[in-house]
């Protein structure tokens, strides 16, 4: 009789084991060097009530190209300033990265797409911005940057 329960007692860590080298696999979709695009997200929340909202998405491509996607909701009319900044949005550090300028209609939607990162910035990797960035998205476009009205960390 000890020795039934003592099988059943393997088998179910046989089982345990199985399913977390399983769950394990499932960890190394976004990381790892097989090669295709990788990607990270940040998802915005408003800021002091702005009630805009969002997501950006970071991918780098085979041939080394960063892309990322800024798509907004609930903006103001008009151009908006939008950057990758240092640290976090509660740490609200400095300017890293100015990216397109998102262009809102009277519907207070907005989508930009960067690719072209300046040349001289040794930082562009997506894996740098993985540690410690955020996204800001402003009031005001490139040449009237106000106060921060959405924000997410990038992770
Ligand atoms: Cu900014």
């Amino acid at each position: 009789m000890r020795t039934k329960w003592l099988l059943i007692g393997i088998g179910l860590l046989v089982s345990v084991v199985a399913i977390a080298a399983i769950a394990c696999d499932d960890d190394d979709e976004n990381g790892g060097d097989g090669g295709g695009a990788r990607e990270l997200t940040a998802t915005l929340s408003e800021m002091e009530g702005s009630g805009v909202t969002g997501t950006a998405i970071l991918t780098e491509d085979d041939d080394g190209t960063t892309r990322v996607v800024v798509s907004m909701e609930g903006l103001p009319e008009g151009p908006h300033a939008n950057h990758i900044h240092h640290v976090t949005c509660d740490a609200q550090g400095e300017v890293h990265l100015t990216l397109e300028e998102l262009q809102a209609g009277a519907d207070g939607v907005a989508e930009a797409t960067t690719t072209d990162f300046p040349e001289e910035d040794p930082d562009r990797e997506l894996n740098y911005f993985a540690v410690g960035h955020y996204i800001a998205v402003h009031v005001g476009g490139n040449d009237t940057v106000g106060a921060v009205i959405s924000c997410g960390n990038i992770e």
